[in-house]
């Protein structure tokens, strides 16, 4: 159902005008992508993700296009997506939360337009509307659909979070959270409260990506074509992968405390997001349940062990990740009955102390 592929990331665009014949062919391809993950679906009933079609990059470099400055940018989250997570967690972890200030849509997506169907992430329209959710403070959107448009006439993808705004171009600079990420942890050591800690250190670049990839494909992303695969093979396939990797993941985790060894990595962030919501949703809402999280000892604790590093914690807002994925897609739970269970205590003791670090 994609009719084209998007250049690979870390090519840096500069804002509209600038760079007119590569947003040009990000605009082309996009116009015939889907509008919301549950469309994604390919002839095969496989769930097929869309690139990300903002890719610029915040710089150093005072004459870049996107210079790093103290308040200059904006991150638009939801606390129900693992991927805008990890960027929250970022901002946390590394103390850029005073520098890159942020804002929280809405749990449940609604209709983002009277004229057309499309549902999508909203903002409400007061502090008190949803606890932890918060009305555009920059634009006055009523939706990350209208932030999108906002950046592009020509936009037809979908209105996805993380959005990286620029307050002073008012444009996305970024919406895929793994290049966010990487800016997060490098472009702005020079105003962050926590610069020394690198969770992309070169010595372990290579075998960072090469962990980051398996545990996308069958785990990030895994899940989720478990969870939306229209056809029971594709859910099969998806079902048996998720569980070689979780396995994998365990057997890891038995010998040395982080995916990578020692130390804290990008990888344990990006796997953190998935496993933490995996008994609470996946297990049930994706039907991801040959398994849970917490029947893995490994796995299990050091969920836990992430969960309780400083300021991981304030990004995990179970009652919208829960709503989220339970109310959001009413072709796959008309009703939107939340579960009550299991309401499992990451904060609760874990055995992770016995490596070292
Ligand atoms: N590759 C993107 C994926 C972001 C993404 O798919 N976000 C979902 C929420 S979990 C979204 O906003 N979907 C909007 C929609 O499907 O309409 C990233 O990592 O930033």
């Amino acid at each position: 159902m994609m009719s084209c592929f998007l250049p690979k990331p870390h090519i840096p665009f500069t804002p509209r005008k600038a760079t007119i014949t590569l947003l040009q062919f990000h605009f082309k391809c996009t116009i015939q992508m889907a509008r919301s993950s549950i469309d994604e679906i390919s002839d095969s009933g496989s769930f097929t993700r869309t690139p990300s079609a903002f890719r610029s990059f915040i710089s150093q470099d005072p004459n870049s296009s996107f210079p790093v400055e103290s308040g200059r940018y904006h991150l638009y989250i939801s606390y129900g997506c693992p991927w805008a997570c990890r960027c929250l967690a970022y901002l946390k972890i590394k103390g850029l939360d005073k520098v890159i200030s942020s804002t929280v849509v809405k749990s449940k997506w609604e209709k983002t337009k009277e004229n057309d169907e499309h549902i999508g992430w909203v903002f409400p329209a007061s502090y008190t509307e949803e606890p932890g959710a918060e009305p555009d403070p920059l634009n006055g959107a009523k939706s990350i659909r209208e932030l999108y448009e906002l950046a592009s006439t020509t936009y037809s993808g979908k209105y996805s979070v993380p959005v990286l705004w620029d307050k002073k171009l008012k444009t996305i600079v970024n919406n895929e959270s793994s290049d966010i990420i990487r800016m997060l942890n490098t472009e702005f050591n020079n105003i962050a409260e926590n610069a020394a800690l690198d969770l992309y250190p070169p010595n372990l670049q290579a075998q960072i990506d090469e962990a980051n990839e398996w545990i996308y494909e069958s785990i990030n992303n895994g899940v989720y074509k478990c969870g939306f695969a229209k056809k029971q093979e594709p859910y099969n396939e998806a079902v048996r992968k998720l569980y070689v990797a979780l396995d994998k993941c365990e057997e890891i985790l038995g010998k040395q405390r982080y995916i990578c060894g020692t130390t804290l990595t990008e990888a344990d962030i990006r796997l953190f997001v998935t496993l933490i919501r995996f008994d609470e949703v996946y297990a049930v809402h994706f039907k991801c349940n040959k398994k849970l999280v917490r029947e893995y000892q490994n796995l299990f604790n050091y969920t836990k062990d992430i969960f309780q590093i400083p300021g991981v914690s304030s990004t995990v807002n179970m009652k919208h990740i829960k709503r989220h994925y339970y109310e959001s897609h009413p072709s796959m739970d008309p009703f939107g009955i939340i579960p009550l269970g299991p309401n499992i205590d990451y904060s609760s003791p874990h055995d992770r102390g016995r490596f070292s670090t």
